[in-house]
């Protein structure tokens, strides 16, 4: 096609990018920027048509595929929370999800093993926590599935292989790639009874994996040191099961959820299946959480753990805490 003299060094940079554009959603993104960028007059009415025919062409085919590829590739929010693995490939996603959770997915020592999200339910003593195993994050090849799966989840655990050939780098290029999606990491809080972080971002822990191989830790130690990074970090091995109890632990606070046991009158407490309540919650949004009748109905409840003492009745509005047992009385 003749291509107008009078086109802009922003436009032959984006029809650069173009060109070297691999997967169709990056040559969409490409398309679309060199329509912004294009000087719009009638020397170039032309090559807007054509650039516009171009973007809907691509987008039709993109949508079809996802058609076909179904709702599975955005994997549904279940549990008390949901949290994705992320990484650079042959990190030890999978064989994290594996180690932590019943699900079974491909594992193998070569990169981009897994091609659709996995989900599996981590079980901490009673509480549901959703994992979801996805493609791995990088530059080469990521479909925008991926990016949309970790946009609406609760949380990061970003996996990377202590034994790589370059962790630091790879931790930075996962971060960028996130960053130009407008995806902001920022440390996840780890203490009982934090609640979620103000800024705007996703909590993120990262785990450095493959921990077996670094006995002696002295990869963890220069990690460490280069990664300049304020996200908490954490030694794991999904082959051996090292930190895994901890990093269990840390997963759950990372939801900043609650989890109080509900109590018949007269009867032990139900301590196999707690409900699961944000932190700060009141007697109050127990009772809803429960049954939303049971909010409407709400005469006061009976606690054990945050009350000044066993069995203390007390008011809508008191603060619950973690392991509280309630019994709730209605009107
Ligand atoms: N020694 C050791 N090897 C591990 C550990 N975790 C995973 N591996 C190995 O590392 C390789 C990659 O593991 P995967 O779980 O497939 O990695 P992944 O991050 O899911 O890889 P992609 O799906 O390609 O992104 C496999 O050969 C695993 O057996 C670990 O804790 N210790
Ligand atoms: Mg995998």
């Amino acid at each position: 096609m003749a291509m107008p003299a009078n086109l802009s060094p922003d436009y032959h940079k984006a029809d650069q990018d173009y060109r070297a554009a691999k997967t169709p959603e990056e040559k969409l993104e490409c398309l679309q920027h060199m329509l912004a960028v294009i000087p719009k007059h009638k020397g170039t009415d032309k090559l807007q048509g054509d650039l516009k025919r171009r973007i809907a062409q691509l987008k039709d085919r993109l949508e079809s595929q996802q058609r076909k590829k179904g709702p599975s590739f955005r994997v549904k929010r279940e549990g008390a929370g949901q949290i994705m693995l992320v990484g650079p490939p042959n990190g030890g996603k999978s064989s994290l999800l594996n180690a932590l959770t019943r699900a079974q997915p491909d594992i193998a020592d070569y990169p981009c093993t897994t091609r659709e999200p996995m989900p599996g339910m981590l079980d901490y003593e009673g509480v549901p926590i959703q994992l979801v195993d996805l493609p791995p994050v990088w530059r080469e090849h990521c479909e925008s599935f991926v990016f949309d799966n970790i946009r609406s989840s609760d949380g990061v655990l970003l996996v990377l292989d202590v034994n790589g050939q370059d962790p630091v780098s790879e931790f930075e290029e996962t971060v960028s790639l996130l960053a130009e999606k407008h995806i902001p990491l920022v440390p996840a809080r780890l203490e009982a009874g934090d609640p979620p972080a103000v800024d705007d971002g996703l909590e993120t822990l990262v785990a450095l994996n493959k921990g077996d191989l670094d006995p002696e830790g002295e990869m963890t130690g220069l990690i460490r040191e280069m990664l300049h990074s304020p996200l908490p970090l954490r030694v794991v091995s999904a082959r051996d099961g090292i930190g895994l109890e901890p990093l269990k632990t840390d997963l759950f606070r990372l939801l900043h959820v609650i989890r109080v046991y509900s109590k018949q009158p007269g009867k032990p407490p139900d301590r196999h299946s707690p409900f699961t309540v944000p932190v700060g919650a009141t007697a109050l949004d127990f009772a809803r959480e429960v049954h939303q009748d049971f909010a409407a109905a709400f005469k006061s409840a009976r606690v054990w753990g945050s009350a000044r003492f066993d069995g203390q009745v007390v008011q809508r509005d008191h603060l619950l805490q973690d392991g509280d047992v309630v019994e709730l009385s209605v009107q």
